[in-house]
């Protein structure tokens, strides 16, 4: 059985657009995971600990076999894979991927929390769902994105178009 699942990225270190390129090559990569749709690419004013450098935001679309905590396990290791090290909460990142949705299930586990807590207050992430998402409502909140992005016309200057990555050049010529 395979399921629709979304995953935010971030990175607002080193070389930030070939960090996200990277990343959803090696998502796409894994056994069970297969990426369908990718947002633009949003640079985007640093939010909760602010005195870092600007982030490029991103939203992936993919079909997975894999469970809710598989699914998790392998953006930890892409992270990891890519040089993520955890020192300051919120602080500067290569990468973060964050699970935003996994079908339309709600999970509260230690490790997992889906739909993410934070999704409907970033416009850093509503902003690139909507770009892979078909205007229906958001599953468990049954709000659309525009619901949540209305009141937030300041916060929406802190997120600039900044670029589209080729998905068929960065998925390579097997496709699969
Ligand atoms: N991620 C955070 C904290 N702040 N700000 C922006 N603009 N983009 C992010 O991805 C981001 C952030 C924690 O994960
Ligand atoms: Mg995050
Ligand atoms: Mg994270």
């Amino acid at each position: 059985m395979t399921v629709m699942a979304y995953l935010a990225l971030g990175s607002n270190m080193g070389d930030r657009e070939q960090t996200l390129r990277e990343a959803i090559r090696r998502l796409h990569g894994r056994p069970g995971i297969r990426v369908v749709r990718i947002s633009h690419v949003y640079e985007t004013d640093p939010v909760g600990y602010v005195d870092q450098a600007a982030f490029l935001n991103m939203v992936v679309a993919v079909e997975t076999e894999l469970s809710p905590d598989q699914l998790l396990e392998a953006a930890l290791s892409v992270e990891k894979e890519l040089g993520r090290v955890r020192t300051i909460r919120w602080g500067p990142r290569t990468i973060d991927i964050d699970l935003l949705l996994y079908s339309d299930d709600t999970i509260q586990t230690e490790q997992l929390m889906i739909p993410h807590p934070a999704m409907t207050e970033r416009a850093f992430v509503l902003i690139p769902l909507r770009d892979v998402w078909e205007g229906r409502a958001l599953p468990v909140y049954n709000q659309t994105i525009d619901h949540f992005l209305m009141p937030m016309a300041e916060d929406l200057k802190g997120v600039r178009k900044w670029g589209t990555i080729n998905w068929e050049i960065a998925s390579g010529p097997s496709g699969s």
